[in-house]
């Protein structure tokens, strides 16, 4: 095969070019290089309070919070998991545990309590941040107990056995321990279930973070220009990559304020732009959705918002158009992340400081300092431009590896350094990234993760099911939606609705299945690999609404 020797390998790289990266500083180190002249500035507005904190407040609050943290024993290498929605103290906390070395595990409080435990389990999470209300969550099970295996500390009231926020906020900075860190050190752990399987640790290290918002934010002309005035939206929640990466770390590095609200209220959205004059606006497909259709959003002034980026799922042109009418002073773009990749791999340089001209549809231009190619899935072949293929990306932002898990980890980023994403997509003549479809498993509902794996585990353990699987089905309101195909066992009565309940109990919301199609067997590779792509033939024109 002469096309996959290196000689042959088409890289594709950023318009931009390579820049100096300070990729050798802690992550905290790095967001706040500038604190010096920009600790007066606003970082933190949490909107529901009406609260700001400065630069400087937030440093030094994250500072005492790691003297704290440390003071009740965790060390560098710990894990914490931050089980909160957007706030101040989950910022505090993030940087907290990088300030100390620990590493902090992120999960959705709305997880049911088995989600939530496999993560406190897999990641050996020794102090769980998060609110009175979802304690019960971490009360009951065999695997970790609060107070033996691990401590909880509530941002409101403390329920029994658990501490309040201030027990380890005010701590002395004077007390924090001299931690050395190392670039490959790891600083965040989310999960994710990538291209196959379970949710598994991705381990992000200081290096590779602290690269992505390089890629992101840094240089003469920043690929993603950000200005210490702006203003930037943070509803998507932090404990996924999009928004902790590019909203939250980036703004933090460029000097920016960061508007924080607890969830997604359109009214509240709408108040929120146009109290604190958002100018820049991270969203997701849903929302440019809701910001397109709502009536409401005419009664409101969003003259403010001057770049929109969307990402975590592919976002339809007439969306596009729609919300380009409602916010016409604005450049809307695209970036497309994948949590293993470090997250971003591509971003619109529509959005740049001196931006280029950019094209509907387009997931923007791969970030600088990284090489990216298109691989031929079956052959494993470099294509050229236009040709669709695997889309695969190198560079110091991505992952380590998973944790624990040498196999995952090794058939994600190959021997040459390559990681697979399982997207598959193809690079145009200017140089821009369109992605078409995925050879992966995972199903995309709002840009949430739903590995199809696990909810086919859950199905099988049902006594009356015999086999299943579980693909996405195209949706209006959520891009796609999780479907099961079961295969009754032998004389049992099983219907859709009961099949749905029975999952419903046991995952978040959004993993919720759809709708359930009963059949005889489930196609299968001679190797037992479900043939998903059948399935999905069978669905193809049929869509939820
Ligand atoms: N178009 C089509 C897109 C797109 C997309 C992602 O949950 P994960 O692992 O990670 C993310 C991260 C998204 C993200 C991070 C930082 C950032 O700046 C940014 O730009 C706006 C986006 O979603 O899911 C990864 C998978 O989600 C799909 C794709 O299949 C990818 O492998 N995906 N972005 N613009 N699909």
């Amino acid at each position: 095969q002469p096309n996959s020797s290196p000689q042959n390998v088409h890289i594709f790289k950023s318009k931009l070019p390579d820049i100096p990266l300070s990729n050798h500083l802690p992550l905290h180190s790095f967001c706040f290089q500038r604190l010096n002249e920009i600790s007066d500035r606003p970082c933190l507005i949490v909107g529901s309070a009406g609260k700001i904190y400065t630069y400087g407040e937030t440093y030094h609050a994250s500072r005492r919070l790691a003297a704290g943290m440390s003071a009740i024993g965790i060390t560098k290498g710990d894990v914490i998991m931050i089980l909160l929605q957007n706030s101040a103290e989950f910022v505090f906390s993030f940087i907290a545990a990088s300030m100390i070395g620990a590493v902090a595990t992120t999960a959705n409080p709305f997880y049911t309590p088995a989600e939530i435990f496999k993560q406190i389990t897999a990641s050996k999470a020794k102090l769980v941040i998060t609110q009175a209300m979802y304690v019960d969550k971490l009360r009951d099970s065999d695997s970790a107990k609060i107070g033996e295996d691990f401590k909880v500390v509530t941002v409101d009231d403390p329920p029994e056995n658990c501490l309040h926020f201030s027990a380890i906020s005010e701590g002395n900075e004077n007390d924090l321990p001299e931690v050395e860190i190392h670039p490959d050190d790891a600083v965040a752990l989310p999960f994710s279930s990538g291209t196959t399987g379970l949710p598994k640790g991705v381990v992000l290290t200081h290096r590779s973070l602290t690269t992505s918002v390089a890629q992101q934010v840094d240089g003469e002309n920043p690929n993603l220009y950000l200005k210490t005035e702006d203003v930037l939206l943070c509803v998507l929640p932090l404990f996924h990559i999009f928004s902790l990466n590019s909203v939250l770390l980036c703004a933090l590095r460029a000097g920016s304020a960061v508007l924080l609200m607890q969830k997604f209220d359109i009214g509240t959205l709408l108040e929120l732009i146009q109290r604190y004059r958002v100018s820049v606006a991270m969203v997701v497909p849903p929302l440019v959705l809701a910001l397109a259709k709502n009536p409401m959003v005419v009664e409101y002034d969003l003259s403010s918002i001057r770049l929109v980026l969307s990402g975590a799922a592919p976002l339809g042109k007439e969306l596009e158009e729609g919300l380009r009418s409602r916010v016409p002073q604005a450049v809307l773009g695209q970036g497309y992340g994948m949590t293993e990749a470090g997250p971003v791999l591509s971003m619109c340089l529509g959005f740049a400081k001196q931006p280029f001209p950019t094209k509907s549809g387009s997931c923007g231009t791969v970030v600088r300092n990284a090489e990216l190619k298109v691989v031929d899935p079956e052959t494993g072949c470099s294509l050229g431009y236009n040709q669709p293929g695997e889309i695969c990306i190198r560079g110091q932002q991505i992952m380590k590896g998973y944790l624990n898990d040498d196999t995952a980890t090794a058939t994600t980023i190959d021997v040459d350094g390559w990681l697979h994403t399982g997207d598959v997509g193809y690079v145009d003549d200017d140089d821009e990234i369109f992605i078409v479809d995925r050879v992966k498993e995972l199903i995309k509902f709002k840009g949430f993760q739903v590995p199809p794996a696990e909810l086919e585990a859950l199905l099988v353990s049902h006594p009356s099911i015999a086999d299943a699987a579980v693909v996405p089905q195209k949706d209006v309101a959520a891009g796609e939606v999780p479907v099961a195909f079961v295969v009754r066992s032998n004389g049992f009565e099983l219907t859709e609705e009961s099949v749905k309940e029975f999952i419903a109990k046991q995952v978040v919301f959004y993993k919720r299945l759809h709708k359930v199609y009963f059949v005889h067997a489930i196609p299968k590779s001679p190797s037992g690999k479900i043939l998903r792509k059948d399935l999905r033939a069978k669905l193809e024109n049929t869509t939820t609404l």
